[in-house]
């Protein structure tokens, strides 16, 4: 099952691999000479020292040994320890035996396909099936495997008869569509910059030329859309140049017939953060260099108040001074070029693309106000504008009034006792309402741009309505990197969440299907990342609610913040590590990080000024007033409906809140918490299918696979023990009704209504000479291969059909 030509997995047994046991004939508990020495020595090697084994503890163990047995454990264990009589063997431990021999089979069986990955990698199959899930090895250039031919070969084609490839997802995916009138959701997976992005648009690419979009147009917007959000979602990382800096969720919408009539972007968590900082070597959102380089070609930076020999703070940090260079950068403008042209195709109007770079232009140049502190009469922390140009410059962009401006960045208004009162801001205080602003008016911009698109290739509401949909998640990746803040705690969070998706999916909801429908399936155990998503997310003790109640206090600190979390999270997931200042460890399904919690709190308060919000609705643009006029995410109405049960109140509208009121309501945390459930329940509403990206090497280069690098990546993914279930369950429950309407025509007559029944469905399958499918309750529970030949042979029966339609016509004609 690993791909075109090579044994399978099957065949690649761990032990028997390990050491080199002939396959032929299969050695067996009846055949000990052929591996006795290496149980042996193994035994031997393994806790069990001076005794002698009774005969059918030895017969347990070797089964055990030989079998693949992982996810069994605590059968076996318990079958040992009722074999065995622990006073007689005073040194065995049945536990610690199976757990040794059940750690070798998955030590020895990730090597072996990381081996099999390897090799392949090194022919350029950069694409591998593990059971039904597909792994993709980034090969870090271009491959010419993406051509039209290849396009053509993955359509309708059986999985067998290609290479393994992520086009053939697509394909079962939009089969899955037609036939069974299901949604689907494509879950891509894997650690930043090991090609979740990339595959993503492959398999948008494939599915607009399976979905026969009837309007060129439509095929070209829907292609478009995930270049113009990720120009704004995007960024240069330390570990990869495009990293997606938010969660995409795209959803393509299909007719029951399968023709493609529309599409739809749910965007996660923007990190805005970096619109006002970066860390260092890394740089802010793509769009702002391809703007600045734009406007500079067109002569336009006069009219957008920018300078072509200044580069706006927010674009430089200590240590890239980009200075001119982006000026005159070829690539930027061409990228400009490329997303205004995005922009048109989809369908916006030169009216908002004016006013999009007007407020790209008034987020750089506010990031250019100064500040002095003032020593007034009575006070000595007010704060004034140091360069009022900068400030005139944002107002004329936002088309609103400068004093008004000035006044509500160094200012802020306190209601006591029914009074208003105005208060001078310190120029720190200044500072952070200036940079509030500037994130909350890009993430503002970037949730407007998602939502115009949603306007723009909505499917007319008929279509809509009885539409289906393929969803593709491509989130940002697990992080760790030197220092990690909030912002990595978010991400690393939400990989947890879909790790646990994962889990749920593969594992637990899986099992509980076998045992509803009563169908005999073996149970596997697997490592649950539950408790640590109660650590974050539990109420009232989870560290995101810590971290709310923390951010309450107007005199907590990010060191108190620790020393809560110190004081609260009592589990070995979570330590605070020696020497290292603010500093806290988790131990994450994907490895440890250690996070520095500086600027927690403010990351989390994240408040825009009531002051700020009212100014900008006086705005004499559409588009601004629009920014901070309507939520634009769910209503609140929705949130709390999908959030009930879950995370209690929650409110989206965390901008327009004006300070005063109860800063539950508008955190950070709280949204995010509300984001991963959103998500959730939209994976949970689709059929899954699984794509695991693997990065080969830390370096970013081609024809580099770095062994250990991609041994972590399968451990800690659980990839092997997903592979295992995924053989020995069932891929495919189909509904009985389903089952007969789809493939009734291999059993019966086309003029025949079979009842529904499992006989029915159990005559169609002997009629196609399958074996290894089971019959639950409901359900029809067949694996991969079975639904493959099933509509292969559909196929060929209705071609027949037509055939010997069109003979009858033209002997009659
Ligand atoms: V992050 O979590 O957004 O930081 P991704 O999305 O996992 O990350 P991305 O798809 O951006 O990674 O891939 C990183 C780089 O690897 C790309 O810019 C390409 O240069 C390279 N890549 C990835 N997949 C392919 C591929 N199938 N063919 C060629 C590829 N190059
Ligand atoms: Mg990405």
């Amino acid at each position: 099952e690993l791909g075109d030509g090579d044994p399978p997995l099957s065949d690649l047994h761990p032990m028997r691999a390990l050491f080199k046991i002939p396959r032929n004939p299969p050695p067996t508990l009846h055949q000990p000479e052929l591996w006795s020495h290496d149980f042996n020595d193994f035994i031997s090697r393994c806790l069990i020292k001076d005794f002698e084994l009774r005969p059918n503890v030895l017969d347990l163990l070797q089964h055990v040994f030989i079998k693949q047995t992982v996810g069994r454990e605590k059968i076996l264990q318990k079958q040992l320890i009722e074999l065995t009589d622990l006073n007689h063997f005073s040194h065995f431990n049945p536990v610690s035996v199976i757990k040794a021999i059940m750690e070798r089979q998955t030590e020895a069986q990730t090597n072996i396909v990381t081996e099999q990955l390897q090799s392949r990698y090194s022919r350029d199959q950069i694409y591998t099936y593990v059971g039904d899930i597909l792994i993709a090895v980034n090969p870090f250039r271009k491959m010419e495997i993406y051509t039209p031919q290849h396009t053509k070969m993955y359509i309708g084609a059986k999985r067998t008869a290609n290479p393994p490839h992520i086009f053939a997802v697509a394909d079962i995916a939009y089969q899955s569509v037609v036939s069974y009138n299901t949604d689907q959701c494509v879950v891509i997976s894997g650690e930043s910059g090991a090609g979740k992005t990339e595959s993503a648009h492959l398999l948008v690419q494939q599915l607009t030329v399976l979905g026969k979009a009837n309007n060129r147009t439509l095929q070209e917007k829907i292609l478009l859309v995930n270049s113009l959000v990720e120009a704004f979602g995007n960024a240069c990382t330390a570990i990869n140049d495009n990293s997606s800096r938010f969660g995409k969720y795209l959803e393509m919408k299909f007719t029951c017939g399968g023709t493609v009539v529309g599409a739809k972007i749910c965007e996660y968590l923007l990190e805005k953060s970096r619109v006002i900082h970066q860390a260092v070597g890394e740089r802010n959102f793509h769009i702002f260099y391809y703007v600045y380089a734009g406007l500079a070609d067109r002569k336009k930076l006069a009219h957008y108040k920018l300078s072509d020999s200044k580069t706006p703070k927010y674009l430089c940090n200590e240590h890239i001074k980009l200075g001119p260079d982006i000026v005159s950068n070829a690539f930027y403008k061409e990228q400009f070029d490329a997303v205004e042209q995005c922009f048109k195709v989809i369908g916006f109007t030169l009216e908002e693309l004016g006013s999009v770079y007007s407020t790209l232009a008034a987020i750089l140049n506010s990031g250019d106000i100064e500040f002095s502190a003032v020593a007034s009469e009575h006070q000595t922390d007010k704060s004034n504008i140091t360069n009022m140009s900068a400030l005139e410059n944002v107002a004329s962009l936002l088309r609103i009034r400068s004093d008004e401006l000035q006044e509500a960045l160094t200012s802020h208004c306190v209601v006591a006792r029914g009074e208003t009162i105005v208060r001078p801001n310190t120029v720190e205080k200044a500072v952070e309402v200036r940079d509030a602003m500037g994130k909350a008016l890009y993430g503002r911009l970037f949730s407007w741009i998602v939502n115009r698109i949603n306007v723009l290739l909505r499917p007319d509401s008929q279509e809509a309505e009885k539409g289906l949909n393929i969803g593709i998640l491509d989130i940002f990746g697990f992080e760790n990197f030197k220092k990690n803040s909030f912002e990595q705690l978010c991400i690393n969070i939400a990989n947890e969440q879909i790790q646990f998706y994962f889990n749920q999916h593969i594992f637990a909801w899986e099992q509980d299907e076998y045992l509803n429908e009563e169908v005999d399936a073996r149970m596997i155990e697997y490592e649950d990342n539950r408790p640590l998503l109660d650590l974050f997310l539990q109420k009232p003790m989870g560290m995101l609610s810590l971290l709310d109640e923390e951010s309450r206090f107007p005199q907590a600190t990010d060191q108190t913040l620790v020393e809560k979390f110190e004081d609260n999270l009592k589990t070995k997931s979570f330590w605070r590590p020696k020497r290292v200042d603010l500093g806290f460890g988790i131990h994450h399904y994907a490895g440890k990080v250690i996070y520095n919690a500086a600027g927690f709190l403010s990351k989390n308060r994240e408040t825009l000024p009531a002051d700020i919000i009212l100014l900008l609705r006086s705005s004499e643009n559409e588009l601004i007033r629009k920014l901070v006029t309507h939520p634009l995410t769910k209503t609140g109405k929705e949130a709390t409906l999908l959030l009930s049960g879950f995370c209690g109140v929650f409110s989206p509208d965390v901008w327009c809140q004006p300070e005063t009121t109860n800063m539950k309501t508008q955190t950070v945390a709280s949204y995010f918490r509300y984001s991963l459930m959103d998500l959730l329940s939209k994976m949970v509403a689709g059929q899954p299918h699984f794509v695991r990206c693997i990065k080969p090497n830390n370096d970013r280069q081609a024809n580099k696979f770095d062994r250990e690098k991609v041994l972590v990546q399968l451990r800690y993914t659980g990839v092997l023990e997903t592979a295992k279930i995924r053989r020995q369950g069932y891929s495919h429950r189909i509904l009985f009704a389903n089952f007969i309407k789809r493939y009734y025509l291999l059993a019966f007559n086309a003029h025949e209504e079979p009842p529904v029944t499992p006989e029915t469905c159990a005559a169609i399958m002997e009629k196609a000479r399958l074996e290894n499918w089971a019959m639950g309750k409901t359900k029809v529970f067949l694996k991969y291969y079975h639904v493959e030949h099933l509509n292969l042979m559909v196929q060929l029966t209705t071609q027949r059909i037509v055939l010997l339609q069109a003979c009858v016509r033209g002997w009659l004609g």
